[in-house]
């Protein structure tokens, strides 16, 4: 298992972008929607680990609601694994509340699940299977 990305809420990416790009030097590879998530998504590379800026689609996102109750920041971690199904059931076994007990299609077509952050510490993960792009 590694850390894949830090998903952060942004209300919009085309002006948090200066933070990262400009004012960090990070490079922009790749500006995203997933529209299964209800997000767009710009991922920038630093380190073997991604920033992902996550701005709503519309106010039925969870990243909208994220924003208005909390405010603009640090919204998940990814973590990738080799095999989602095992990972999901593992932890399944140990009674941690999943939000999605089968993988969904997500960015690049990887499968992703999150786990709740009920039982994470107040910190709501992604796991993401590796493998290449879709
Ligand atoms: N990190 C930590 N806690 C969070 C959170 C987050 N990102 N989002 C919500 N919470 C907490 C809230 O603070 C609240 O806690 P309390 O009960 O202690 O007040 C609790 O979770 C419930 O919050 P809510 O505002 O009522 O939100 P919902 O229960 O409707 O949804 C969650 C919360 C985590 C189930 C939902 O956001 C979800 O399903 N997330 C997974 C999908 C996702 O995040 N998609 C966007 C990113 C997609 C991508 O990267 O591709």
């Amino acid at each position: 298992m590694k850390l894949h990305h830090i998903g952060i809420a942004v209300k919009s990416i085309d002006e948090r972008l200066k933070v990262w790009q400009d004012f960090l030097g990070l490079k922009l590879e790749n500006i995203e929607d997933v529209a299964d998530q209800k997000v767009k998504v710009a991922v920038l590379g630093v380190g073997g680990v991604n920033i992902e800026l996550l701005e709503p689609i519309g106010e039925e996102s969870v990243v909208y609601k994220f924003i208005e109750k909390k405010g603009e920041g640090i919204h998940h971690l990814c973590f990738e694994v080799d095999d989602i199904e095992k990972t999901l059931s593992e932890m399944k076994g140990k009674k941690i509340k999943l939000i999605d007990a089968v993988p969904k299609i997500g960015m690049s077509g990887k499968k992703i699940a999150f786990i709740h952050p009920k039982d994470m510490g107040g910190i709501l993960i992604e796991l993401m299977e590796s493998g290449k792009d879709a």
